[in-house]
């Protein structure tokens, strides 16, 4: 075991990371599971845990300017007014967006993908008209776009994935020569931790004529993106994957689309001028922003983004990396453990299948340890179907986790191995 660990455990040290100070400012890491024992959560894939700054913006936030933004003169409407925009200017920072404008708060990365489909794509797009996705997207990224396609007569064309995880890019380019208004695709995979080469890809797509959407869900929360440099159309991404509240998300998205759009909900404060039969449209992005917005949720965000900051999205993505190669090598020690997932170029969502045992049993024999993971089929279930499998366990990694994690996982593996080997004989 110390083989494994001195070769590649290192990495906290070297990038100057106190993980202890840091552990330290998430409450939820300090509670104990089944009878004290300390909680091991490297399920950050489905949700992240929260530090004690996001809590607090939150909690300050309701104690002390609680108020409905953009509606009211009294003061403390102002102040709340002025905390949800600095949150969007700081969003609009962290993904290297031109303009503040073009970051539309959302319920999260299903919100913010629906929004597109509906604003942009029933406007635009024809029978005929293609939509190209990859075999590797989460049912967010793919359901809207069903019923897109069944509104609109449009067709969805899919990106193979090969048997190393990654997409097979000689099909994407044949993809291209067709039809296709549209490129909507996943930046990390959350079920085979694949990064995908979306710069490249946006190019091309570009060169084509189509749009491109980018799933940020897995990859905005753990690696630097920015919408500049990518040169993506639409950016869509969930506060709670990144240390923020729940219901809070984002959709980036180029001004001229934004202003081109039509609004997904109507309601109070999206609009500018109401008749009785008619509407003018609030300017960008308050026109995608009906009713009152998750305004704690959005401070919340705003909060999480900073406190990532102070380490360096490229520090992070660098402790991530170097721990995922670390709990491959240490999970495949594990008999009859399977990895899906060999990307040259992967993020900290590590799936896997334990030979003859359920990965329901498998998640539920180490909850019984402190262990959080998750297993099910990760909502991609034509591709994990494509597999051979119905589901699979998955671990997924943040800041906060470390060698000891990824030591307890391998252990409480082994002895699952161990009692369902001796339960079989
Ligand atoms: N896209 C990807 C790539 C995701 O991983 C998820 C959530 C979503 C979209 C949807 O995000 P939401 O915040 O709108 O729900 N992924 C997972 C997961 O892997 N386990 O639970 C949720």
């Amino acid at each position: 075991m110390t083989t494994s660990a001195t070769m590649t455990a290192p990495v906290a040290d070297e990038l100057g990371l106190d993980m202890a100070a840091l552990r330290a400012e998430f409450p939820m890491l300090h509670r104990t599971v089944h009878e004290g024992q300390r909680l091991v959560y490297l399920d950050n894939a489905a949700t992240t845990q929260k530090p004690a700054a996001v809590i607090d913006a939150v909690a300050d936030y309701y104690r002390t300017c609680n108020a409905n933004v953009h509606r009211a003169l009294h003061q403390v409407a102002a102040e709340a007014t002025a905390l949800y925009e600095a949150a969007r200017t700081d969003l609009a920072g962290f993904i290297g967006a031109p303009e503040t404008e073009c970051i539309v708060f959302t319920r999260g990365t299903t919100e913010s993908i629906n929004l597109v489909a509906h604003g942009w794509g029933d406007a635009i797009l024809k029978p005929g008209d293609e939509i190209v996705l990859s075999e590797m997207e989460h049912h967010s990224n793919l359901i809207p776009w069903q019923l897109l396609a069944a509104r609109t007569g449009a067709q969805l064309q899919f990106i193979p994935v090969l048997d190393d995880g990654t997409l097979d890019l000689e099909a994407y380019r044949k993809l291209l020569s067709g039809n296709v208004k549209l490129v909507a695709i996943t930046h990390m995979s959350n079920l085979l931790g694949t990064i995908n080469p979306v710069r490249e890809m946006v190019a091309e797509a570009h060169r084509a004529g189509a749009l491109v959407l980018v799933d940020g869900a897995q990859s905005v929360p753990h690696f630097p993106v920015n919408v500049t440099d990518l040169d993506c159309d639409f950016l869509a991404f969930s506060g709670h994957k990144m240390l923020g509240p729940t219901g809070i998300g984002v959709l980036y998205a180029r001004r001229n689309l934004l202003e081109s759009m039509q609004p997904f909900l109507g309601g109070g404060e999206m609009i500018l001028k109401v008749d009785w039969r008619s509407a003018t449209w609030a300017e960008i992005p308050h026109k995608f922003e009906a009713g009152t917005p998750n305004m704690a949720g959005a401070i919340g965000l705003g909060a999480a983004v900073r406190w990532l900051r102070q380490f360096g999205m490229d520090t992070l993505h660098r402790h991530e990396a170097a721990l995922t190669q670390y709990a491959i090598e240490r999970l495949e020690e594990v008999p009859g453990l399977e990895i899906f997932g060999h990307a040259p170029e992967r993020g900290g969502a590590v799936s896997f299948s334990l030979d003859g045992i359920h990965p329901h049993d498998v998640a539920q024999f180490v909850d019984q340890q402190g262990i959080a993971i998750r297993a099910g089929h990760m909502c991609v279930q034509p591709l994990i179907r494509q597999l051979g499998h119905a589901a699979l366990s998955r671990a997924s990694f943040y800041l906060y986790n470390a060698e000891d994690d990824v030591d307890a996982l391998v252990a409480a593996l082994h002895k699952t191995r161990e009692f369902f080997d001796h339960a079989d004989g």
